[in-house]
């Protein structure tokens, strides 16, 4: 074993993301909630996974579905109690299972009470939590458009201003220039640390620091009154010194973890954050191969991908983070659509699919999250009807595609079915009884279809699962520190149908090989990779141990990982 290797808990672990909403009901009023999360803990256990990360429980008017906060210190009506919530935390630790929560301090909801005070009047004393601003030539400050709403503008009659909003109008943003707010923000970090948690996912946590002076943003061209613009408020001078701060205030006193959103980083900018010698966060989750389907108009639009650019950009970041930072590993979230749709095949390989990709998140270097239903292989939904879907970023898409863009109500309707939010957020799939299991109340989202033949139960049924597959990844993880802390070196980077990469510490070598789509391309290993024995560790097809590994005829989707010696 490498004598300089330092072991770190939070670079062992494997996190799997609770989106509490969709997760289980425990008191019929369709809506997910903490009991549930606790009944399901030994369903978690099972899998095997560390840490749960909770999506946002605190006080909500749900406008955002709980990213926007009006009381950081009490937990959303739905979802329970403070009691409910403490309940949780020990059971969880019970079961040697940690929990981090989502921290959202870019914005709060309009309904905290430091908003009501500071748009009560342009001389409250919480004025300056917030970034207001007088009209330019009549209107709003800037060009900005808003992830959710057409302008990152709000005007207040009232006071005669306008308040910025990044995300919709009920998330107004917090003015991090303010000191008071930073020392608000740090003692309620404190407040739960205290309580025991074990970290924090960190809600676009590179959005705090916004472009001096808020520019307007250039529109070269582009069609719309405003324009989407994270370049002037993603990464801006002055995040890092905030980050230091609640690093040296907060972080640098507890053994946690943390894991900050981080849209729009590159892998330099990224170790900026995760860089071991800078204290500020251990991970980010990074974008870029969440954007390699994206059109130039953004993530609406999608257009095909190429397995080489893949292969480019998962390369560079393993390759730039090694040994100087480390990376998050995910293809779902709450805000992505399903990976087996977007990135395997749904029909009929998915079962194959769910696990190929499942290999690559839990085989690469860093931490693997797994969203909420990717262990059974849970797929995009496509609703008839526009008002089937409840997500605020998909209402405002549709409402701006179909008024201001003039796009059809199909294209619109199939951006939704490829891109949408709501295909991560459809109730959890326990079982085939109505509703799969997920409440005996009207569900808040309606279920998937496909719930009957995919779900909990019939997973735990089958041996040849994609539960039981994710089970063994993370068994292989625990056994084999080289998938942890190995060296990572692509291999093939060419071919445009495998994903090929070998793992090495000290002299434990792994080899993974791995088919994304359902051609039957040969695998080669290149020569200068010299091998007398392979064991075969996994694989998502029947292997034969024994086959040669110079040259294999892959199956769809197949994916075999091999220690070889
Ligand atoms: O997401 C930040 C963000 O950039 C989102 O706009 C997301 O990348 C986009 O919706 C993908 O299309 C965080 C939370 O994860 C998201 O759920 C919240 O809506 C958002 O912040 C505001 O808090
Ligand atoms: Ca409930």
């Amino acid at each position: 074993m490498k004598e300089t290797l330092k072991r770190t808990w939070w670079k062992e672990a494997v996190v799997y993301q609770v989106y509490p909403r969709s997760f289980y009901d425990s008191n019929g009023d369709g809506i997910g909630d903490l009991r549930g999360v606790i009944q399901k803990l030994d369903y978690l256990k099972e899998l095997g996974i560390d840490v749960i990360w909770l999506n946002p429980v605190y006080k909500s008017p749900n406008d955002d579905n709980g990213y926007d906060i009006s009381d950081y210190y009490d937990i959303m009506d739905e979802f329970g109690t403070l009691a409910d919530w403490e309940e949780l935390l020990l059971k969880a630790h019970e079961k040697g299972i940690k929990i981090i929560m989502d921290l959202v301090v870019n914005h709060t909801s309009d309904e905290h009470p430091w908003f009501i005070e500071s748009r009560s009047s342009r001389d409250s004393a919480k004025r300056d939590y917030y970034i207001w601003m007088d009209p330019k030539d009549g209107k709003e400050p800037n060009n900005w458009a808003s992830f959710f709403s057409p302008s990152v503008w709000e005007w207040d009659e009232a006071t005669g201003q306008y308040y910025l909003h990044l995300f919709s109008k009920k998330q107004p943003d917090l003015n991090w220039k303010n000191p008071e707010v930073r020392r608000e923000v740090y003692k309620m970090m404190k407040w739960w640390l205290d309580k025991g948690i074990d970290g924090f996912r960190m809600d676009v946590i590179n959005a705090l620091a916004k472009a001096e002076g808020f520019p307007d943003a250039p529109t070269d061209g582009k069609k719309g009154r405003y324009v989407f613009c994270p370049s002037l408020y993603f990464n801006q001078p002055g995040i890092h010194e905030y980050l230091k701060e609640m690093n040296r205030e907060v972080l640098s006193k507890y053994d946690i973890m943390t894991v900050g959103e981080t849209g729009g980083v590159t892998p330099e900018e990224a170790l900026l954050y995760v860089g071991e010698d800078r204290d500020e966060l251990n991970m980010v989750f990074q974008f870029e191969h969440m954007e390699i389907d994206a059109g130039p108009s953004g993530k609406w639009e999608t257009v095909p991908w190429k397995l080489t650019d893949f292969k480019r950009i998962m390369s560079k970041w393993q390759l730039s983070l090694q040994g100087k930072g480390w990376n998050s590993l995910y293809l779902n979230n709450h805000d992505q659509p399903r990976m087996v749709s977007r990135f395997g095949n749904d029909k009929e390989f998915r079962v194959e699919s769910a696990k190929m990709l499942a290999t690559l998140l839990h085989t690469l270097q860093g931490t693997p999250y797994i969203y909420q239903g990717e262990e059974i292989g849970m797929t995009n939904v496509r609703f008839r009807s526009i008002e089937e879907y409840n997500d605020i970023e998909i209402h405002n898409f549709y409402n701006i595609a179909l008024n201001e863009l003039g796009l059809d109500e199909k294209e619109v309707m199939e951006a939704i079915y490829l891109k949408g939010r709501d295909n991560a957020r459809t109730p959890m799939q326990w079982d085939d009884s109505p509703n799969a299991g997920f409440t005996t109340g009207k569900p808040w989202l309606g279920v998937n279809p496909n719930y009957k033949e995919i779900n909990v139960a019939a997973a735990l049924k089958d041996s040849n699962s994609i539960f039981y597959y994710y089970k063994k990844l993370i068994q292989l993880r625990k056994e084999n520190l080289v998938i942890v802390y190995g060296d990572y070196r692509p291999i093939l980077e060419e071919d445009e149908n495998i994903y090929s990469y070998i793992r090495t510490l000290d002299d434990d070598r792994i080899l993974v090989i791995l088919n994304f789509f359902d051609r039957t391309p040969e695998f080669r290993l290149p020569e200068d990779i010299a091998y007398d024995s392979a064991e075969l560790l996994i694989s998502n097809y029947n292997v034969d141990p024994a086959e040669d590994l110079r040259s294999i005829k892959l199956r769809p989707y197949e994916a075999r990982v091999y220690r070889i010696r």
